[in-house]
């Protein structure tokens, strides 16, 4: 088993044949036969057995979403009609009609939106970063295949280009046909579709310093997304981005995985100049809430950056483009519960700690962090960030 998932989803064990087993006792056919469509059903017949997994978690006209990352707690919706059933490369996609939350994409057993609440995500996701950078004109986009983030990213006017890189073309086709609400703005001549793996292509010498803001739009760390949860993908977004560019990363919930949020908070903390974290409602998300990361990128003589006071404001003439975000839901959402505050700051000091550490090893060795080197070859920790860091403090000083 991957070492990060069986450190971080205590319940690993079930997630062998033992817990599919337990769900595979009621004949998959009759209990989600009445929910399914006679195309649907036909391909269950053949379906391989994550796809079959997948069915038994249609139960009497119901979905739960019955999963080893979120232990003893799921969320059920009414199933009207399943619209659509394929085991593309990568993951199982289901789309089914829901009796009250419109149409449900679902990836791997998981549900990743509903029509009905689908704004609390994709609109926080884009302009949390977007609002708190003066003037955006790049934007990359990773994952968030199914078009909402486009959607959102696109109401900006002074965005001049928007790449997304999804790996799974089957979950854009879906997104097509099934969520044409939400898979709304592919035409915009801004967009440019990268099709592959969001780790691979930040990596890329090209992409160095080309963006304003990064939004990674990822499923969770069991599956495709698993690398977008590691410390080198944060690397790569830092290198990625411009000076004073924004990060904001699906983090997951503060109910749920609160060791996970900390791992993350500590390691974007190791390369960006500043972390921070918000929440965000969402009913069909496990526990109705969802956790967003922004890091931000140091520019030069400026203040320690922050995303939690939006730069700019919808604009007046515009505030019907907008369901979920306000200006003041901006703030708000940056605003912690005691308990995930104290967790979140644990992880910033102890990075800061680790990251004083390393620096008074480098100068007991001697200086081998000599001016201009970019990495430390012990660790892979940006150093970049320190020097600009200790430039800024000493232009806030001088101010
Ligand atoms: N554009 C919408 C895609 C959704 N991407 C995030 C999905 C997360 C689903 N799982 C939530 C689990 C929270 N702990």
């Amino acid at each position: 088993m991957h070492r990060f998932v069986a450190r971080y989803f205590p319940c690993r064990e079930y997630l062998d044949e033992s817990f599919l087993a337990q769900f595979a006792r009621d004949d998959p056919t009759t209990t989600a036969s009445s929910a399914m469509s006679s195309d649907a059903a036909a391909a269950a017949s053949s379906t391989p057995a994550t796809a079959q997994a997948n069915l038994n978690r249609l139960q009497n006209g119901w979905f739960s979403e019955i999963n080893v990352q979120w232990e003893g707690i799921a969320c059920s919706l009414q199933v009207e009609e399943v619209l659509f059933e394929q085991k593309s490369e990568y993951q199982d996609i289901m789309v089914f009609r829901s009796k009250s939350f419109g149409n449900v994409l679902v990836l791997d057993g998981v549900i990743q939106l509903t029509t009905r609440d689908e704004s609390a995500y994709q609109e926080m996701i884009a302009h949390l970063p977007l609002y708190s950078h003066p003037n955006p004109k790049h934007v990359l986009i990773i994952g968030g295949g199914d078009g909402g983030v486009i959607r959102e990213v696109v109401k900006h006017a002074g965005v001049e280009t928007i790449t997304i890189c999804e790996i799974d073309k089957v979950v854009i086709e879906a997104g097509k046909k099934f969520f044409p609400t939400v898979a709304a703005a592919w035409d915009d001549k801004r967009v440019t579709l990268e099709c592959g793996d969001g780790a691979v292509y930040l990596a890329k010498p090209e992409n160095k310093g080309r963006f304003d803001v990064i939004i990674t739009d990822s499923s969770d760390p069991i599956g495709p997304a698993a690398s977008l949860f590691e410390s080198p993908f944060y690397q790569s977004m830092n290198e990625a981005l411009k000076d004073g560019g924004k990060v904001c990363t699906q983090a997951e919930s503060m109910w749920l995985h609160l060791d996970l949020i900390a791992k993350l908070v500590k390691d974007s903390s190791h390369t960006f100049a500043n972390v921070e974290y918000a929440t965000t409602q969402i009913p069909t998300y496990p526990a109705g809430q969802i956790g967003l990361l922004l890091c931000s990128k140091q520019l030069s003589g400026r203040k320690v950056p922050t995303c939690t006071k939006p730069t700019r404001k919808v604009p007046a003439k515009e505030l019907d483009k907008y369901k979920y975000y306000t200006s003041e839901l901006h703030e708000a959402s940056f605003v912690l519960p005691a308990f995930v505050r104290a967790r979140v700051e644990e992880a910033k000091e102890t990075a800061k700690k680790e990251k004083d550490e390393l620096k008074a090893k480098d100068a007991a060795a001697g200086g081998s962090a000599k001016k201009g080197s970019k990495k430390r070859a012990s660790t892979g920790v940006v150093a970049e960030e320190d020097e600009k860091d200790a430039k800024a403090a000493k232009a806030e000083e001088s101010q």
